[in-house]
């Protein structure tokens, strides 16, 4: 059976809002991180995944780490009902996922942990301020695309939507205000709003 490593309340929720989606069963073996002696900088750990992060995944004996990486594999091999028809739709999720985890991720981050994950005695104002201003054109452009489509998928909500609202999960998280961007804004809501999301969400506890 599929094992997914890594607690529920990090980017492994990614792969199980998939698995959730995709009617993929799933053993969910928790991680711990950013603690003493966290479990992912153990050597079992690290032969596994050499970046000492979570999620990785052990697809009956084919080991993979990266979140977004791991649910195209799923999304592909378990044929799930995200998976694009077309080669058109194929490219268009790749070029969102590769957007997203280029240009959109790490600017949001730094915005999250500096305004919200981290505690306040760690945060650094400058940093949110510098991520903001990097991710904001580009929120400005997945606003551009929802306003003419309702959705990035070729044809449908399909991958492309599912790894980019898995991806921004992080500015529902935080409360951040979309009001800027009213058909993100509503997208995001309702892409967090499916049943496999729900259900994937109260796993973070
Ligand atoms: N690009 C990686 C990032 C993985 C990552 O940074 N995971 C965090 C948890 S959400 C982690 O393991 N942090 C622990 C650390 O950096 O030591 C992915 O998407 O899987």
């Amino acid at each position: 059976m599929l094992k997914i490593y890594g607690q529920a309340r990090s980017r492994a929720f990614r792969v199980m809002w998939l698995c959730k989606e995709s009617n993929i069963s799933y053993e969910h073996i928790p991680v711990t991180i950013h603690i003493d002696n966290a479990q992912a900088k153990e050597p079992w750990y690290r032969e596994l995944n050499p970046n000492a992060r979570i999620p990785t995944i052990d697809d009956d004996g084919f080991v993979m780490w990266e979140s977004s990486a791991i649910n195209l594999y799923l999304a592909e091999k378990y044929a799930s009902p995200l998976w694009p028809t077309n080669t058109q739709g194929k490219g268009r999720m790749l070029q969102w996922a590769f957007f997203i985890a280029n240009d959109v991720e790490g600017p949001m981050i730094m915005v999250f942990q500096n305004r919200f994950a981290f505690p306040p005695e760690k945060r650094v104002a400058a940093i949110a301020d510098e991520g903001e201003k990097k991710m904001l054109p580009r929120l400005a452009i997945i606003e551009q695309a929802l306003a003419a489509k309702g959705h990035l998928g070729y044809e449908r909500w399909d991958m492309a939507d599912f790894i980019a609202s898995s991806v921004l999960y992080s500015l529902y998280a935080m409360k951040y205000d979309l009001s800027a961007f009213p058909h993100l804004d509503a997208w995001l809501k309702a892409s967090l709003s499916r049943p496999a999301a729900i259900e994937a969400i109260k796993l973070r506890g």
